[in-house]
């Protein structure tokens, strides 16, 4: 087994994870804006951003669009994903084998769990089959570890949030990759609870760029390793320019005021 910090979606003990799986998650409807970044080529081009440690797609996209980029950015490749037509309980069916994952060029792979859904049996034993192929291809586990379902009514209180990564370290992930729980004392204690396992934020719906970093500054020094967002980074007209301000604030522990200012 690699060290996390040895691999390639990690800079520095810290990673910027940029999220593009959004076409199959919520649909077309998250390019309205940005009817441009309907050809995944562009987020590919926005992820060679030297802040970007790898980017995540499902694998048509890996399949497509991969080959043309396998030298500029790192692959992080989600296996499991669900479409927002499905009406039923959380579940994300698994579409793709960490052995395939591993033939398309992937650096790390990815794995939703609901925790907490009426699927959560299936969920964890597919996540264990993933989880061990992915050790034996010295492949980093990102889990997004999401409990929702059933009785859950608020999937980012702070109780929730520290459940989501202490069992994203119980099962053998190498990163879990949870949403914000609303404030820095209750993300301290989420990565806490993960133990030395390394945790990031979930990007969420896009913000303005101050409350965006902020937020990201309150994460950081919360103790987080970093970040994986999609809409935040590429529905912006120019994501490099806040790229540049995330890599500060990521990676040289600077404030979102003095990001920006520069
Ligand atoms: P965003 O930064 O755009 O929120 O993306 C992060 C992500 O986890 C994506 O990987 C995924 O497509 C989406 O959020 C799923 O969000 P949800 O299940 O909350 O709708």
């Amino acid at each position: 087994m690699i060290p996390i910090d040895d691999s390639p979606i990690v800079r520095d003990g810290k990673s910027l994870i940029l999220a593009m799986d959004h076409g199959l998650e919520h649909g077309p409807v998250d390019f309205k804006d940005v009817p441009e970044k309907l050809d995944p080529a562009t987020v590919f081009e926005t992820a060679t951003h030297d802040a970007v440690t790898a980017m995540a797609v499902q694998k048509g996209v890996a399949e497509g669009y991969y080959p043309s980029y396998e030298d500029d950015v790192n692959l992080l490749l989600k296996l499991n994903g669900t479409s927002n037509l499905w009406m039923g309980e959380p579940d994300s069916p698994v579409n793709c084998s960490v052995d395939y994952a591993a033939e398309l060029g992937a650096d790390a792979v990815g794995f939703t769990v609901y925790s907490g859904s009426n699927h959560e049996v299936e969920m964890f034993e597919e996540f264990r089959d993933a989880q061990e192929s992915a050790r034996e291809h010295d492949l980093p586990m990102v889990m997004w570890s999401y409990p929702r379902g059933q009785g859950l009514k608020n999937d980012t209180k702070p109780s929730t949030i520290s459940y989501a990564t202490r069992i994203a370290l119980e099962v053998g992930a190498d990163i879990a990759k949870v949403k914000y729980p609303g404030s820095k004392d209750a993300m301290a204690h989420a990565v806490k609870s993960a133990g030395d396992m390394k945790v990031v934020m979930s990007g969420g719906s896009k913000t303005s760029d101050y409350e965006f970093l902020s937020t990201i500054e309150a994460v950081m020094d919360a103790g987080a390793s970093g970040l994986a967002v999609g809409r935040n980074v590429w529905q912006r007209e120019d994501p490099t320019q806040l790229l540049d301000a995330l890599e500060k604030v990521i990676y040289e522990g600077e404030t979102a005021d003095a990001a920006l200012e520069e």
